[in-house]
């Protein structure tokens, strides 16, 4: 059987780490598509010349032609700018908006059938444009954040708890904001609920109060530090998930943004939800119950993305 095709459009510092991690997993052959010239050719061959040390067997190709994507299983996009310390991932908005343009008319022509996720931020309004312009099926495009943001927090809590980052599931639900929504009631350790945790004395409600604003703000926390760039290794291993769950039919339920048409009160927008991804892409879009509290937040974090996705519209009206 011919290997898998994983196109990666950017090849910075999260495309050359998702490049390496396809190798080490072995997921498939790999072309790195990137505008500044030797880069992706510099990153694949470097990443190549590790494969006889770690014992992968994956093709590597950088190109500067869309052409090369051509019949890709996934794409994952990292094409267009990061965060600075000082930006907010909104401010990032026009300079990414033409990158999806471009990116979307390439997958458009050369690999209309691939699983495409993305992660170029301001996330849901990319993912949105990026739909907008490559005219992909609802089902085969999404964007990740939900899966990093919940990563965060299960870290969080495996660090306040002491126990392994395996046995901590955490919920994160709406936009890839600072006002995202970390359902701590869904958020277990080994299948206890976080508010039971609370009543056994296993941390206070002051600490984890603490640990859901720091998720919320742990894609500035490194950002402040690196001061260069924003987060590339968690990112990478998130998408390197979601692409896993849709090339081995895996139908892992996780949260990412997708396109949701009525859900969650929710129309022609991409919004942070449970979904399943196996073969078919998107399979089913999980909707859960929310009290009142939660409803109030998701809305919220709804609102935003709303008011992005507008400014997108009135930056380019094409795409209305
Ligand atoms: P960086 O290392 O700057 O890589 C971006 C690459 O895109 C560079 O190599 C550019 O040359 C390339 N590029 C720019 N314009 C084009 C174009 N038109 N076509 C092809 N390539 C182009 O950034 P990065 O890898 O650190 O981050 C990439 C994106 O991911 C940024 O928008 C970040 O804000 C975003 N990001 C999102 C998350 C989420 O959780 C959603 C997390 C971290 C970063």
């Amino acid at each position: 059987m011919a290997r898998k095709k994983i196109a990666l459009i950017g090849a910075g510092q999260i495309g050359g780490t998702l490049a390496h991690l396809a190798g080490l997993k072995e997921l498939g052959d790999v072309v790195l598509f990137d505008i500044a010239e030797g880069i992706p050719q510099g990153k694949g061959l470097d990443i190549a010349e590790s494969s006889p040390v770690d014992g992968f067997d994956a093709g590597y190709k950088g190109t500067q032609s869309y052409a090369d994507i051509a019949g890709a299983d996934v794409i994952i996009v990292t094409a267009g700018v990061p965060r600075k310390p000082g930006m907010s991932r909104d401010d990032l908005l026009g300079i990414n908006l033409k990158v999806m343009d471009a990116v979307g008319a390439g997958i458009k022509q050369y690999a209309p059938n691939a699983f495409v996720i993305c992660i170029t931020n301001p996330l849901d309004a990319m993912v949105w444009a990026l739909q907008k312009a490559s005219g992909l099926p609802k089902n085969k495009i999404v964007g990740m954040a939900g899966v990093l943001d919940s990563a965060r927090f299960r870290y969080f809590l495996a660090e306040e708890f002491n126990v392994s980052v395996e046995d901590v599931t955490a919920f994160v639900l709406g936009g890839h904001g600072d006002d995202m929504v970390p359902l701590v009631r869904y958020s277990t350790v080994a299948g206890i609920p976080l508010p039971d945790l609370v009543k056994m004395g296993w941390t206070t409600q002051a600490k984890l109060d603490a640990i859901v604003e720091r998720t919320r703000k742990g894609g500035g926390e490194i950002v402040n530090l690196l001061k260069t760039g924003s987060a590339f290794y968690a990112p990478a291993a998130s998408a390197i998930a979601m692409a896993e769950s849709y090339l081995k039919d895996k139908k892992r339920v996780l949260p990412c943004a997708a396109h949701l048409d009525g859900q969650y009160g929710v129309k022609d927008m991409f919004v942070g939800v449970p979904i399943v991804i196996g073969e078919n892409g998107v399979e089913r879009v999980v909707e859960i119950e929310m009290n009142a509290e939660e409803k109030a937040m998701f809305e919220k974090s709804v609102a935003s993305v709303r008011g992005l996705v507008d400014a997108c519209k009135s930056i380019n009206p094409a795409l209305a």
